[in-house]
């Protein structure tokens, strides 16, 4: 197994296999299975390139031959960061089949999360796209490697430069015979959303993330009929297997991918695609909603929308049906693991006003107080889970992971939900400093540690603030150092740290003093209070 990864108890183990959650196959095996049942479908469009699935197999293995001869093996860390194109399927399932394991940075991510990450996965190598919606990643990764030495390749998809072109690497002979990885062993890191300071990595199985990817599709109806548009970023779980191109691809449907997020590009692949189903985070859902009403593209493709990463409000949920002429599916989930929809036969009620119940049978949830003792039914407290496809512990945090996770295994989500005789959830809100920026999780303690490293700040608070669109929006309030900072010298200074554009500050207040809680923490919620009044 590979080293840091904290395996579930054997007693647990048993009861998933039993239970048939895990079948011990990995993930490159199943794409193996795919292709054999079905070589001539089409499995993945990007633009106008198409590959069938007998194209996606054998793309797979030109390019673990390739990754296998600049000296990648088993248990090596690769960091893909990669925007969504066609390219990231068959590299995932090359390094699957090498045993290798992706670590999956956003593309927006930078210099910060970049170098984070290399170090902390300790990654062999790093693929990334040339350019993407005008940002030239080689650069990037230049600054990356200086700070990461343990980067031995640079990949990328596109034009090269001094690095290595991943077409270079695929161009070779499939003829690679390649020992079968362990079904149990960690198949890839998926990176948390980020409560205290940097991201956490997740490692996923290929059991675990084969029945995520599974019952998932199971859930939302896919069948060979799907055409998943790929709408959220690929390296996000959700887009990814909930059910997501991996989902699709074991239904036997075809995963579509799509460059940016913009109604403008999606709604002319839905029609041109035949496009039956697609993942959102709710801002995205509402300018979808807007978008909708006047476009003329045919939408009439669509069955399912999913919408997931922040709470929906039911106004908008309402308006899914008659705007857009599909159902909706409300996703409440984690790349920890825990996966919750409403069912596609649910009551209208529970679709609209919940956030769903869990996937797995065997996800065991309980809801508690701040001494970790369950509250009474109908009450909100904080979810805690453990289960077949929940992490029992982060990759490399065996510090962190003392506070993450209860003696018996739980995982200590940081939610605060309440939950329906019907097992339905919906989620009220959180207790750690997160800011859920429209899906995007905002640590808030990496990005105060950052702003407090600017010679005009004295001390720094950063709330999250309601927001119509994005449901909240972030704040900075500044104690100033002599001259306070503007908001554009501030978010100048971060990201010349090399930190992603969504964690900026939207928005800065000068205070001369903190409010204080009675125990002398800064007042989070007064803070709040102040700009609303
Ligand atoms: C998804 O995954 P992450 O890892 O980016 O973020 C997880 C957190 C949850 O703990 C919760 O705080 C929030 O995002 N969240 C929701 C939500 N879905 C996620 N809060 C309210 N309502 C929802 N529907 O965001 C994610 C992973 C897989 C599928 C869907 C979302």
């Amino acid at each position: 197994m590979l080293p840091g990864f904290v395996e579930w108890p054997g007693d647990l183990a048993a009861r998933y296999r039993e239970r048939g959650y895990w079948r011990g196959r990995t993930l490159g095996a199943s794409l193996r299975a795919w292709a054999k049942e079905r070589p001539d479908a089409e499995a993945v469009v990007d633009g106008n390139r198409r590959w069938t699935y007998a194209e996606l197999d054998a793309h797979a293995d030109r390019s673990a031959a390739g990754l296998h001869g600049i000296g990648l093996a088993r248990g090596d860390r690769v960091l893909v960061q990669l925007p969504n194109v066609g390219e990231f399927l068959p590299l995932c399932f090359a390094l699957f089949r090498l045993g290798a394991v992706p670590v999956l940075a956003l593309p927006a991510h930078r210099e910060t999360e970049l170098v984070h990450l290399a170090r902390l996965s300790g990654a062999a190598a790093y693929v990334i796209a040339d350019t993407h919606l005008g940002f030239d990643y080689r650069a990037l990764a230049r600054t990356v490697r200086a700070q990461a030495p343990g980067l031995r390749h640079v990949v990328v998809v596109g034009e090269a430069e001094e690095f290595t072109a991943l077409s270079e690497l695929d161009g070779g002979e499939a003829g690679l015979d390649l020992p079968e990885p362990d079904p149990a062993d960690v198949a890839l890191l998926l990176l948390s959303g980020g409560t205290t300071g940097l991201p956490k990595l997740i490692p996923r199985t290929h059991d675990d993330y084969a029945y995520n990817a599974r019952a998932s599709s199971e859930v939302a109806g896919l069948s060979a009929g799907s055409r998943y548009l790929v709408v959220l970023p690929i390296a996000h779980n959700f887009p990814l297997a909930c059910p997501g191109a991996f989902g699709t691809l074991h239904a036997g449907g075809t995963v579509v991918f799509c460059p940016t997020p913009s109604p403008e590009d999606a709604f002319a692949r839905i029609e041109r695609e035949r496009i039956t189903v697609t993942a959102l985070v709710p801002p995205l859902a509402l300018l979808w909603l807007e978008a909708a009403e006047w476009t003329a593209d045919d939408l009439s493709s669509l069955e399912l929308l999913q919408v997931g990463g922040s709470r929906l409000k039911a106004e908008a949920a309402a308006r899914v049906r008659p705007v857009l002429g599909c159902r909706l599916q409300q996703v409440y989930g984690m790349a920890e693991g825990l996966l919750n929809f409403t069912r596609l036969d649910d009551p209208e009620e529970l679709v609209l006003d919940t956030q769903g119940r869990p996937l797995a049978e065997d996800d065991e949830v309980r809801l508690v107080d701040g001494d970790d003792i369950e509250v009474a039914p109908g009450e909100v407290g904080e979810l805690q889970v453990r289960g077949p496809y929940t992490l029992r512990g982060y990759y490399r945090a065996e510090e962190h992971n003392r506070g993450a996770f209860t003696a018996d295994g739980f995982y200590r989500s940081g939610d605060l939900v309440r939950r329906l005789p019907s097992g339905h959830l919906v989620v009220e809100g959180r207790v750690k400093d997160v800011i859920n920026r429209g899906g995007e999780k905002v640590p808030v303690e990496e990005v105060e540690n950052l702003v407090l490293g600017h010679p005009s700040v004295h001390d720094v608070a950063i709330v999250g603030l309601p927001d119509e669109a994005l449901g909240e929006r972030s704040c900075a309030f500044v104690i100033a150092r002599g001259t306070p900072p503007t908001r554009a010298e501030l978010t100048g200074y971060l990201t010349d740290l090399g930190l992603a554009a969504f964690k900026l500050p939207d928005r800065i207040e000068v205070l001369d003093v903190f409010p204080r809680t009675g125990l002398g923490k800064v007042d989070k919620r007064a803070l709040a209070a102040l700009v609303s009044r």
